[in-house]
This record gives C-alpha cells, sequence and structure tokens, in this order.
C-alpha cells in the first residue's frame, strides 16, 4: 500500500530505535527522565522560549496553551479552518470553558483587518479576546505557509491589546525548511509554540510545547490533571531527538514528492487543484468524476490509500515512509481512474 493519508502513518526508522533502546530513563513525574530533560531544553533553546514541556499529542500541547493563556469565558480566535477548530472534539469548551471564535481565512491566512474587528471591546456583556492561534503550516488549507509579513502583523495586534498568542506549528519544520525562516524567528512572534516530532519528522508519538517558565508552570500542572504525566518516558523522548537531529532538512524532499504528485495530477480534467497552494507536503484536491468516499475506496482497491479532506476535498500526504517511485506510481493510478 502507497499510504498517503497522513504524515502521521511513518514508521521509526530502525536507527531511530536503535537510538531509542540506548536512552536513559527516570521517573518524568518526578522530572527525573535525564532525556526528557535535555529534550525539553534543546527545544526551549530552538524555539528562543523560558522553558518546554514534552506532552503525548499535538491536541494536548494546543489544549494545555489554550489552559493556560485563559480563563473560563473568555474567548479564543482562531480560523475556521483550523485544526484546534475543527479536530480537537470541542475540548477548548470542555477543557477550558471558552468559546472559540472562528475567522474565515483564504487558504488558511487570515486578514489582519477582519482580526481587529473581531476583538470584543471592554463591555461586561462581551467575553474577554484573550487568545489568538494561528496553524504554521496550515494544514486543511493544503499545508500553506504563514506568510511571515502577516504574522507580524496578526501579533503585533495582539500586543497591542494585551492578547496572548500560540502558534500551532504542529508542522512547523515544513515551513521553516521551505522559507528559510528559523523555526526561532517565527516562535519570537508569539507567547507559545507547540510542534509535533508525530508528523513529517517520523517519531512514533511526541509533541512539546514551549513558553515562558510561568506559561510552562501551568501547564505542568494541567498535563497532570488530564492524564499526561509519564514515567519513564525518555524512550519517546529519545525518539524525538533522534528526529530533530535527522529528519529536519529531509523534510524538503516530501515538499518536492507533494509538487510532483500534483503536477501529474493536475492536467486530469475532472480534477480540481490550485498548484499554488502545494508549498510544503500536503496536496489537496476534489474530482467532479466520482464521489468523495468511492474516489478514495477505487484508490485503495488500486493500492493507494488518501484521505478526505475538509468540505468536497480529498488529501494526499508525503512523508518519510512514501518513496519517489511510489509518488510516480500513485499519481499513475490517480490518472488511470480518469
Ligand atoms: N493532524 C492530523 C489529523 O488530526 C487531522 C493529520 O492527519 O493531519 N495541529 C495540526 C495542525 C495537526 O495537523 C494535528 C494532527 C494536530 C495539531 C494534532 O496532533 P495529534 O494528532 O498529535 O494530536
Amino acid at each position: 500500500m502507497i499510504d498517503l493519508r497522513s504524515d502521521t502513518v511513518t514508521k521509526p526508522s530502525k536507527e531511530m530505535l536503535e537510538f531509542m533502546t540506548q536512552a536513559e530513563v527516570g521517573d518524568d513525574v518526578f522530572g527525573e527522565d535525564p532525556t526528557v530533560i535535555k529534550l525539553q531544553k534543546i527545544c526551549a533553546e530552538l524555539t528562543g522560549k523560558d522553558d518546554a514541556l514534552f506532552v503525548p499529542t499535538g491536541c494536548m500541547a494546543n489544549q494545555l496553551a489554550i489552559k493556560a493563556h485563559t480563563n473560563p469565558g473568555d474567548e479564543v480566535i482562531v480560523e475556521f479552518n483550523s485544526h484546534i477548530m475543527n479536530y480537537e472534539t470541542a475540548a477548548p469548551a470542555i477543557i477550558s470553558r471558552v468559546q472559540l471564535l472562528p475567522i474565515t481565512g483564504v487558504n488558511g491566512i487570515m486578514d489582519v483587518s477582519v482580526i481587529k474587528k473581531h476583538i470584543r471591546p471592554n463591555e461586561y456583556y462581551f467575553p474577554k479576546t484573550k487568545l489568538i492561534s494561528l496553524e504554521n503550516t496550515h494544514n486543511r488549507a493544503g499545508g500553506i505557509i504563514q506568510p511571515i509579513e502577516n504574522i507580524k502583523a496578526i501579533t503585533d495586534l495582539a500586543k497591542e491589546n494585551n492578547i496572548k498568542t500560540h502558534l500551532d506549528g504542529a508542522r512547523i519544520f515544513n515551513a521553516s525548511v521551505e522559507t528559510g525562516i528559523s523555526v526561532k524567528e517565527y516562535a519570537s512572534y508569539f507567547d507559545s509554540i507547540s510542534f509535533c516530532f508525530s508528523k513529517g519528522l517520523g517519531a512514533p508519538i511526541g509533541s512539546i510545547l514551549c513558553g515562558d517558565s510561568e506559561f510552562i508552570k501551568i501547564a505542568h500542572k494541567w498535563r497532570k490533571i488530564l492524564g499526561g504525566g509519564m514515567r519513564q518516558v525518555g524512550v519517546i523522548a529519545a525518539a524525538a531527538l533522534y528526529a530533530l537531529k535527522n529528519n529536519v532538512q529531509r523534510l524538503k524532499e516530501d515538499h518536492k514528492k507533494a509538487k510532483l504528485f500534483a503536477e501529474k495530477i493536475s492536467n486530469i480534467k475532472e480534477i480540481n487543484i490550485d498548484l499554488n497552494t502545494v508549498q510544503t507536503n500536503i496536496v489537496i484536491f476534489s474530482t467532479t468524476k466520482y464521489g468523495k468516499q468511492e474516489f478514495i475506496q477505487k484508490l485503495k482497491e488500486r493500492g493507494v490509500l488518501i484521505s478526505s479532506g475538509s468540505y468536497d476535498y480529498l488529501r494526499a500526504v508525503f512523508h518519510l515512509d512514501v518513496h519517489m517511485c511510489e509518488v510516480e506510481e500513485a499519481a499513475q493510478i490517480v490518472n488511470e481512474l480518469f
């Protein structure tokens, strides 16, 4: 099977597994796991933040950020198609008891003037606008990179209005290798940033949340409340360390695969695809010839797995376990269906 459902499907390589077996471990609930301590220190340095917290998932990282930045009844501005809005099971309403205010962006990119209009005036009958969250790269928009000028404008606006900012940087390394803008620079505009080791970086599990010491202290407490205190977790922190060392630069190859696939299917008349949106490792497209599930099924029967994107969109994601020749093969199989 050529599995293009997500970059989360990657399996740890032999070398990564080998590295994991050599990890020094301790009880991380006691703060005694040397590998976790090392990973958190490296990630804090990488993002230019005081501190970092290793968590099992990207969802937990985002939810801890929302929890630590807000109080119940506050409002959080997110993009309409963001992961937080769509795929985190309304957790902000459950865990933080906040209201999300979704703003529709163009390809996931919000307009600063629209955000400005949605910041609540300081009246007792309004919720307080407490946090703005951005996603880079933007998953549902197809791996779109947030333009740096727009990031600056939005985070400047937030600062002027005393609003905290969070970056869901699940795929921030994809943005960074493509633009040449460092993760540290991206992170510098935000109060907090999270990113995942378990997507394009190829680790089996793990995400990180970075921010100032006080923020991480609150997040740490809430990780425990949510049952996310982990013990000899250095074995998986080691996978993250391995991924940071070995799997960052190679993300560019995944972007080449996505572009190649997109180009090869873009000539098909009944496929709608905007090549300008293929900026990193995700390709979203739709087809007028088949129903969505029908198309997914037809590809599956021919050995290619893709996933359902938002609305009419289909999604193919490129990663370290798909080889260039499989990209060609998958595109050929799509072509044969038309
Ligand atoms: N995204 C997954 C699915 O949940 C859709 C995927 O296959 O792409 N932020 C962003 C931008 C994400 O894309 C994801 C996962 C997360 C957060 C959550 O990460 P996990 O799955 O580790 O909780």
